[in-house]
């Protein structure tokens, strides 16, 4: 016997699945110039698939509610596979966990579908993860695919009563189809904890090379005051013994709580671009933002050029989510032909794209005044501008 009210929902809900997934995005235009943004985000928590969601079956599930539910897609890596804009999601439950799912779109801008299942990624023995996400992705010379991603879990030397206290550590695994991976043990470095680690694509001096976010605690970075850099002998037992920070937290500017890199760089002849976020603190609380630099080409871990201020900040709608007032990147991808999109997620909540080109981010990084940290230096800079104008005219 039919059950209408089963019927029903599945087709309505099915519908409107079909016609989320398959929308055309539409490019805004942009007053900057720097980057293009888009009238939609790319990936919402309503583009989970139906089938990790509702049991299908009407028997068992006759009102057609979901059994299990999402709350946020956010801050992906993001790769090309073949012609596929690959983005591997943290795609979080309403349970608080969140864990790494593979969506792919035609063209990068719309049309992103997940892949049947979520990625299994292995433990690592006698250490289960409490809480994976961020994963940043690198093609290394090596020939894998890497992800390195923040592995989070409950402070063993945490008090008793004390049931939020967590550990932050960069876990690691890699592949070759982003289907099957290969689970190394997590990162050994010697500060308290680690969040926002990214594999360079390339040995140096035969070692790898990641970048690091050394911090004392949790949520604060303390003594660990900026983005690190750091060399490792073997990745199957990854140990970063020194690392030194390459671009410090700075009082006064928009990294001044603390900063962590974005997805690994994208190699230009002028440089490396490299995307990276920024803390500050307000009366509202805390403020992420995006800011990029230019770093050498055959010391990537020497800034040659860093624009003043932020890059890409949550205006609009975009400042309100389940995290407020926050963006957040850990994926780009730079096509043949010079086109760079830019996947962002707003407030902890949905992904976004921007495009831009890598002539003009790296001119926006050549040519951008840099923060020379006090307002009589921004004023003398906008006056620079006003007579060059004034004397073009
Ligand atoms: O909630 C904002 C972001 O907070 C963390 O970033 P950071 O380590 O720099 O403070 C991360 O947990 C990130 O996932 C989150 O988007």
């Amino acid at each position: 016997m039919g059950n209408n009210l089963f019927d029903e929902r599945k087709a309505k809900v099915t519908a409107d699945f079909e016609s989320l997934i398959t929308r055309p995005n539409e490019q805004l235009f942009s007053a900057n110039g720097i980057y293009n943004k888009y009238k939609y985000p790319v990936i919402t928590r309503e583009h989970v698939p139906l089938e990790w969601r509702y049991d299908f079956n009407p028997n068992d599930n006759p009102y057609f509610m979901e059994r299990i539910s999402f709350n946020a897609t956010l801050n992906a890596g993001a790769m090309k596979l073949g012609d596929k804009y690959i983005l591997v999601v943290r795609t979080e439950g309403v349970d608080r966990k969140s864990f790494f799912a593979v969506a792919e779109s035609p063209n990068g801008v719309d049309n992103f579908r997940f892949w049947p299942r979520p990625i299994t990624l292995p433990q690592v023995p006698a250490n289960p993860d409490t809480n994976v996400y961020d994963m940043r992705l690198t093609k290394h010379d090596d020939g894998y695919i890497y992800g390195v991603f923040c592995s989070e879990r409950k402070d063993p030397n945490a008090p008793a009563g004390d049931t939020s206290s967590a550990v932050a550590a960069a876990g690691i695994a890699r592949t070759k189809d982003l289907k099957t991976w290969q689970r190394l043990p997590d990162l050994i470095s010697h500060a308290g904890q680690q969040r926002n680690v990214v594999l360079f694509p390339h040995f140096i001096d035969g070692k790898y090379a990641f970048y690091t976010r050394p911090q004392d605690g949790f949520i604060d970075t303390g003594s660990g005051g900026g983005i690190g850099w750091g060399l490792c002998d073997d990745i199957r037992r990854a140990e970063v013994k020194d690392e030194f920070i390459m671009d410090a937290k700075t009082y006064h500017t928009i990294y001044e709580v603390k900063n962590g890199m974005g997805p690994a760089p994208i190699k230009t002849k002028a440089g490396w671009l490299n995307l990276a976020h920024g803390v500050r603190n307000t009366a509202a609380g805390l403020r992420y933002v995006l800011y990029m630099f230019l770093t050498d080409l055959e010391k990537p871990w020497i800034v040659t050029h860093k624009p003043a201020g932020h890059f890409i900040a949550p205006y609009g709608s975009e400042r309100v989510g389940d995290v407020s007032n926050v963006v957040f990147s850990n994926g780009w991808i730079a096509d043949e032909d010079g086109k760079v999109f830019i996947y962002y997620a707003s407030s902890d909540t949905r992904m976004h794209v921007a495009t831009s080109t890598i002539d003009q981010l790296v001119d926006y990084c050549l040519n951008s005044p840099e923060d020379d940290l006090y307002s009589a230096g921004s004023v003398a800079r906008i006056n620079a501008l006003i007579d060059k104008n004034t004397t073009a005219k």
